[in-house]
């Protein structure tokens, strides 16, 4: 297998931790329209669409289209109302470290997220200089856990997919990643088991040994 040229980081999650705001916004939005919802739900919402996000919610309720607009644009106005408290500040533990080295190292660096706010959550997080690419919510017709968003990002960032490590902490996005060719970090939480290397979060793993795992199995198995 060839070595690794690039990173391609999940956004929420992985290099800060929206979920809570995303949390939030959803359950504003629940209360108001009497949806159970609980921390719980929200957590399964990791890595999934706004619109798929509230069909889950919905569970098999339907909606008019101009309904179900209004409810998804009513949620992420509350969410941009919280995100107007994100600073680089919230960078989640060892972030800012493990990207100096990456990009030190000679790695090209994109996010891949669902998210179509994810411009704003990477400026105010100040990495807008860091990624070279970002596949946000608007790049792609098909969301995870279809393979389509790391493949533009990778091509975007002019690297074979198989070069590329995705980092994510959802299952739909290591489906995503893993469907794309690429290979894969899973961080932190339950779900993410088949991932090809898991760790709890970025806060103390060196990228020489994110690289260097992924070199012993090319040798192990290329
Ligand atoms: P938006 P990621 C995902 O971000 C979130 O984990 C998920 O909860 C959210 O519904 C999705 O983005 C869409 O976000 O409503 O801002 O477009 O993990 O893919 O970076
Ligand atoms: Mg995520």
């Amino acid at each position: 297998m060839p070595p690794i040229s690039a990173f391609i980081f999940d956004l929420d999650g992985v290099i800060t931790d929206t979920a809570e705001y995303h949390y939030l916004a959803w359950q504003r939005l629940a209360d108001e329209e009497g949806l159970p919802f609980s921390r719980e739900d929200n957590e399964h919402l990791r890595g999934v669409s706004r619109r798929d996000s509230l069909l889950r919610l919905l569970k098999g309720r339907t909606l008019p289209e101009d309904t179900f607009e209004a409810w998804m644009k009513r949620k992420n106005d509350y969410y941009l109302g919280h995100l107007e408290q994100l600073t680089p500040a919230d960078r989640l533990p060892g972030v800012t470290r493990f990207l100096e080295e990456a990009a030190a190292a000679g790695l090209k660096l994109g996010i891949g997220s669902a998210s179509k706010n994810a411009h704003q959550v990477i400026a105010r997080l100040g990495l807008a200089a860091t990624f070279a690419v970002i596949g946000d919510g608007y790049a792609v017709a098909h969301s995870k856990p279809a393979p389509d968003l790391f493949i533009w990002v990778a091509g975007g960032l002019q690297v074979p997919v198989e070069e590329a490590v995705v980092f994510e902490d959802a299952a739909a996005g290591v489906d995503a990643a893993r469907a794309a060719g690429c290979r894969t970090v899973g961080l932190g939480r339950a779900g993410i088991d088949h991932a090809d290397l898991v760790l709890p979060d970025l806060a103390t793993i060196p990228v020489a040994a994110v690289l260097a795992h992924f070199a012993a199995r090319t040798t192990t198995h290329g």
